[in-house]
């Protein structure tokens, strides 16, 4: 096996930590690694935490990951953004929180900007929660910025889906009533200290019960992440999410999701890759550009004629 592979499997950060960018680099050679990482994975509960910017997600989870600590579990976050890249800003909002826990063996913390895959969760994503996961991290939190598509993506990533709302959130509430917004297993209004959130939470709720009845209610938790309150029942209610989950058999459905969601990730990025070679090798594009430009083709005679990913590219 791979080096930093093995690594992993011995629980070594610095080869998490180097394979995470490889990873993140598109390394090809880390397809045969994680191949031989998978039957290793299956242990960490994977929550993605997701909402709008400055609702407090990166602040909401560092003291998720304190509560969690204290709980005895290890964390390991991953912190997709695609407006703070690898090393751009502070990851969780509050630094001395943050100092906190980046000295804490027990926590791993990495940052990473959505590698410009269309549409939410790239396959970068889920190798990187696979990794984590072989390494033994007993909870995987991932911070999404909750945009269209992506929030869509977050739920066959995880297991639990944690939306978080700042008070007065009247464009999530309008999304809700759209029916957007139903993909939360568990919903947060976050800044309980501001006005307007008993408020926000009491809309939700009322909204969730026009809903049909699910077998799991999501439930509308309040909380302050800047002072850590309200992390207890957000524990809570994840591990009674967890615990939901492994009932009758739904553990079984939602892995057969999540391998079908990570097997088309593999693809779309292998046939985008193939076919990026393809364009590039002997300017094959600027090639067809030109006779596009000199009319002796069109844009679509010319895509047609790189026939062989024609068919490919459709599988999406
Ligand atoms: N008043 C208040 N401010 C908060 C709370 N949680 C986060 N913030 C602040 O909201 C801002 C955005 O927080 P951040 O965690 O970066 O939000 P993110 O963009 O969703 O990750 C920061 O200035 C935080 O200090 C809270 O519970 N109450
Ligand atoms: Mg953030």
């Amino acid at each position: 096996m791979d080096s930093q592979a093995e690594g992993i499997r011995r629980g070594d950060r610095r080869a998490l930590s180097r394979f995470l960018s490889r990873i993140e680099s598109g390394d090809p050679t880390c397809e045969a690694a994680l191949a031989a990482l998978y039957p290793s994975t299956g242990h960490a509960q994977i929550a993605g935490i997701t909402g709008p910017p400055g609702a407090g997600k990166s602040t909401l989870v560092a003291a998720l990951t304190t509560e969690l600590r204290q709980r005895g579990g290890t964390v390991a976050v991953l912190a997709i953004d695609p407006s703070s890249p690898l090393t751009g800003g502070a990851l969780l909002g509050d630094r001395v929180r943050m100092q906190g826990v980046a000295q804490d063996p027990g926590v791993f913390v990495r940052s990473a900007g959505s590698r410009g895959a269309t549409g939410g969760l790239s396959a970068f994503t889920l190798d990187a929660i696979l990794a984590l996961d072989a390494f033994g991290f007993d909870h995987i939190l991932l911070e999404t910025v909750g945009a269209g598509q992506g929030e869509v993506d977050v739920r066959h990533a995880v297991h639990s889906v944690v939306l978080v709302q700042p008070p007065g959130a009247g464009d999530a509430i309008q999304a809700l009533k759209a029916g957007l917004l139903e993909i939360a297993d568990i919903y947060v209004v976050n800044k309980a200290d501001q006005p307007g959130a008993g408020l926000t939470a009491a809309e939700l709720n009322t909204l969730l019960t026009l809903a049909p009845a699910e077998a799991w209610p999501p439930p509308v938790l309040l909380t302050t992440a800047t002072a850590g309150d309200g992390m207890g029942p957000l524990a809570d209610a994840l591990s009674q999410h967890q615990a939901f989950l492994r009932e009758a058999g739904r553990a079984q459905a939602w892995r057969r999701q999540q391998a079908a969601f990570h097997i088309r990730s593999v693809l779309q990025r292998r046939v985008l890759a193939d076919l990026q070679r393809r364009l590039n090798s002997g300017s094959l594009l600027a090639q067809l550009a030109e006779d596009v430009c000199n009319g002796s083709t069109d844009p679509y005679a010319a895509a047609e004629s790189v026939s062989i990913y024609h068919n490919a590219i459709e599988v999406h």
